[in-house]
């Protein structure tokens, strides 16, 4: 038994140790013992799992520290103290130069280090290949222990989530971003595996359900993308639910902007979602493909745009088989139904017929702009598999209705209508059964947890899609790009804004640091009524609009040096993004942008005899609609004066309307997808600073995908726009944590007082904890008290200690200790 030889392995080197250590207290002579050697080598994982073996084993900390290439120095009681290893934070860096921090992160790289902290921030490096670093043995080891005593790790940041919640009864919210391709989904996967753990669902279904929600969203949001294969198309907010005792009790998951049009087409290189193609290599497999009336000899338009004719490489592919088996569990083991997975196969299938569905204009004497369907099998399929008569269909989209003066005309479609309305219907029956996914997820992992929801705590994870910059950039790319622009005016706010005017307000001495306000291009993009999506919406409003009033409109409004307009490429318009200058195409925005669904498809649909599609359409499928304005407002509270104005502004104005699917037409004023967007990102700002943050930033160092290749400049990049550089300066000379007087005394005072003994609410007892405690570099302000990151884990530490201590001494004099 290999395992249990490692074991007594490990317990033997780990006596060996000891007894060397014993003789000779010297860190530098172990580290030349020839078993220290044999594993510290370049094999981290493998000295890693030594170390955690030899310590359950009780060899307590030894091996474990010099595995990890710690730095140790002995103390006097001669028990070693493990001490951050300056290398893992670019905050102990001697010279603070962006060529040092990137030959520094190089190095790392080389060596698979993928992390490194800049203080409590995350750096997140692609690895682009398999580590062994993220298996259960790891994740005991990111427990609840001081960050110092184990490399950076992704799990570490979900630690300190989980801790921070859990100590300070407090929602926490970890953002993760990065461009395109730079690993952000892998992290949440890895945070959500990390948080269950740390969790300890009660039940093992529940861990297994919330373990199934990412991979069966993605199935329905992913797709292949020219920068990366499993690219999100739509932004996502995982909240895992915990009991105050920190115990896991469900999850719920918002989804934001769902990139709808790649459902109709995609750009060359690139691929529908993924589920069109799973479920056609797996029904093929299990010979269903006539059931849900699946063409098996071309592959459908929409999942084959280019007409590669891959008919083969889809149905024999044995990744799709295999990623349909894995959906198929996890719709079982989060518990949907047998009938309502079928219904979702029958949509989407019969949203691959609908694409099939073809027109051909028909000029008669009478009629010019008529067009109808030659080939009735698609359109008889569609209809069909949804449960609606096929000529009612065809009337939908080869007609509509007009009311005129209180009478209704039916009026024909042109060839060209007729395939948008088609297109619009496809992108219609995806988008709500996406969000009915989500929604369904929602109450089953809801129910787990009846009774106890009220007083819980929530982690949430944000993973959003990340910034693009194609060779062509549609209205898709400019919505990406704005919300990351958000995310990145979050992270400003919090590490640099909101804590230098917080300084300047305590009367604290701290030097400022300059950095990258991206304020006034998302002012451009988000203010009324001036700014580029409200003009987009008005213009939108006017049927006449073509491209280029779009363009003239926007080049005679917007007065900012973020803005231009390209002399030599037409109907293009230029932006400055924080993260670099991307041009946009406005062919197609605006009619992106009104997203509309003729109401002559929903009356058909809702004839539907099949339940699903029934509730898809039934009532307005409103999302989470209004906003808890006075949560919001008083979670802002905290923050600067200016934050909250910019917010409450654009909560305000867009929870005075019903938040509606944007294609859902009503009478007065249509829902735009625009108008729709910047609801949904104050949506999620509100979710967001309820919590208290971690960031983490993931970086691509390469874009070719290649393990090991590390190239400089775009790393370089990388790290100019995320502010790397000035948040390394800010946590050096920075205090990242402010706890007011009252709540640290509160907090702490077991630290330096009796613990029956409340001491009063005063600075000078708040100084006499800091002191106690043996802190260094703290600072007072007028209400608060200044800590670095470390110091609240410092002082966290050594509350649990003092808290066991006297729980020990409680025990004992209550005799229950014998
Ligand atoms: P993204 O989420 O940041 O892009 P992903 O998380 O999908 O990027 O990562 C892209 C690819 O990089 C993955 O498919 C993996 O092959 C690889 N990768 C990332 N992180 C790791 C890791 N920790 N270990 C091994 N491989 C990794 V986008 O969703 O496109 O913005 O919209
Ligand atoms: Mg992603």
């Amino acid at each position: 038994n290999p395992d249990q030889w490692c074991r007594s392995f490990c317990h033997f080197i780990g006596q060996c140790l000891i007894k060397d250590f014993e003789a000779r207290p010297s860190v530098t002579h172990l580290l030349e013992h020839p078993f220290i050697k044999q594993a510290h080598g370049k094999d981290v994982a493998l000295s890693q799992q030594l170390a955690t073996l030899i310590r359950e084993q009780q060899n307590v900390g030894i091996i474990m520290s010099l595995a990890s290439y710690r730095h140790e120095r002995i103390n006097t009681r001669k028990t070693l103290i493990i001490e951050s290893c300056p290398d893992d934070d670019l905050v102990n860096l001697e010279f603070l130069d962006e060529e040092t921090i990137i030959s520094h992160l190089q190095k790392r790289y080389d060596e698979l280090q993928v992390y490194t902290y800049v203080g409590d921030i995350l750096i997140a490096l692609n690895p682009f290949q398999n580590l062994s670093i993220y298996s259960p043995q790891f994740s005991k080891l990111y427990h609840g222990v001081k960050r110092a005593d184990n490399p950076p790790h992704i799990f570490a940041t979900a630690d300190a989530a989980y801790q921070g919640m859990v100590t300070f009864c407090k929602d926490q919210c970890i953002i993760i971003s990065g461009e395109s391709g730079a690993g952000k989904t892998e992290s949440a996967h890895l945070i959500v595996q990390h948080l269950t753990f740390l969790g300890k669902a009660n039940n093992r279904t529940l861990r297994e359900k919330i373990l199934q929600v990412n991979p069966l969203v993605e199935a329905f949001g992913n797709a292949c993308t020219a920068i990366n294969d499993n690219s999100s198309r739509f932004g996502k907010y995982l909240e895992m639910k915990f009991t105050p005792t920190g115990a896991v009790m469900g999850a719920k998951i918002s989804e934001y902007l769902l990139e709808k049009s790649r459902v109709i087409k995609q750009a060359a290189g690139e691929k529908n979602f993924h589920i069109f193609y799973y479920i056609y290599a797996g029904l093929y497999h299990e010979d269903k493909l006539k059931n849900y009336r699946l063409p098996d000899k071309t592959p459908p338009r929409y999942i084959d745009s280019q007409h590669c004719k891959v008919m083969q490489d889809i149905v024999s592919s044995k990744l799709y088989k295999e990623q349909f088996d894995a959906i198929q569990d996890c719709f079982r083991i989060i518990g949907f139904t047998e009938e309502e997975v079928n219904s979702v196969y029958r949509i989407l299938s019969a949203i691959l017929n609908t694409g099939n569905i073809e027109f051909t204009a028909i000029t008669s004497q009478h009629q010019t702009d008529k067009s109808e369907v030659p080939n009735s099998e698609a359109l008889e399929n569609a209809a069909s598999l949804l449960s609606i008569g096929s000529e009612e269909l065809q009337e939908a989209l080869t007609s509509h209705c007009v009311v005129t003066r209180g009478e209704t005309i039916i009026r024909t479609n042109t060839v060209d209508k007729a395939t948008d309305v088609r297109d619009a219907m496809s992108k219609a029956l995806y988008g709500r059964l996406f969000s009915w996914i989500v929604n369904r997820i929602n109450s089953l992992l809801a129910r787990q947890a009846k009774g106890e929801q009220k007083n819980g705590m929530n982690v949430g994870i944000l993973d959003i899609f990340g910034f693009e910059n194609f060779k062509k950039n549609s209205f898709e790319q400019l919505c990406i790009n704005i919300a990351n622009e958000q995310i990145q005016f979050y992270f400003n706010q919090h590490i640099f804004a909101l804590e230098q005017m917080e300084y300047q307000s305590e009367g604290v001495d701290a030097s400022l640091v300059e950095y990258e306000d991206n304020r006034p291009i998302l002012d451009m993009f988000l203010q009324k009524p001036m700014g580029l999506l409200s003009l987009l919406d008005e213009e939108s409003r006017f049927p006449q609009a073509t491209d280029q009033t779009l363009v003239d409109k926007f080049e005679d409004n917007l007065r900012c040096k973020y803005f231009w307009i390209p002399k030599r490429v037409e109907l293009c318009f230029g932006i400055q993004h924080y993260a670099g200058k991307v041009l946009y195409n406005v062919n197609g925005f605006l009619e992106k942008n009104r997203d509309t669904l003729p109401a002559d498809i929903v009356v058909v649909l809702r004839t539907s005899e099949n339940k699903l599609l029934q509730q898809l359409f039934s009532s307005p499928l409103t999302k989470t609609v209004m906003l808890p304005m006075q949560s919001v407002s008083r979670c802002l509270a905290c923050f600067c004066v200016q934050y909250v104005h910019f917010v409450n502004a654009c909560v305000q104005v867009d929870t005075m309307e019903m938040m509606r699917h944007p294609e859902e037409t009503t009478n007065m004023r249509r829902q735009t997808v625009a108008s729709y967007f910047r609801y949904s990102l104050m949506d999620l700002l509100s979710k967001m600073v309820v919590g208290q943050p971690h960031f983490v930033r993931c970086i691509k160092p390469n874009d070719d995908r290649q393990a090991l290749r590390f190239n400089k400049d775009r790393v370089m990049v990388q790290l100019r726009y995320t502010g790397i550089l000035e948040t390394v300066n800010i946590r050096r000379q920075g205090y990242s944590h402010r706890i007011l007087f009252e709540d640290f005394v509160n907090r702490y005072y077991y630290l330096a007082f009796r613990a029956h003994q409340m001491p009063e609410i005063s600075k000078e007892n708040a100084v006499a904890i800091l002191k106690q405690a043996k802190l260094e570099k703290w600072v007072l302000g007028k209400t608060k008290v200044f800590l670095k990151y470390y110091h609240v884990e410092q002082l966290n530490l050594l509350l649990r200690e003092v808290i066991a201590r006297v729980v020990i001494m409680q025990a004992y004099t209550k005799g229950w200790l014998g």
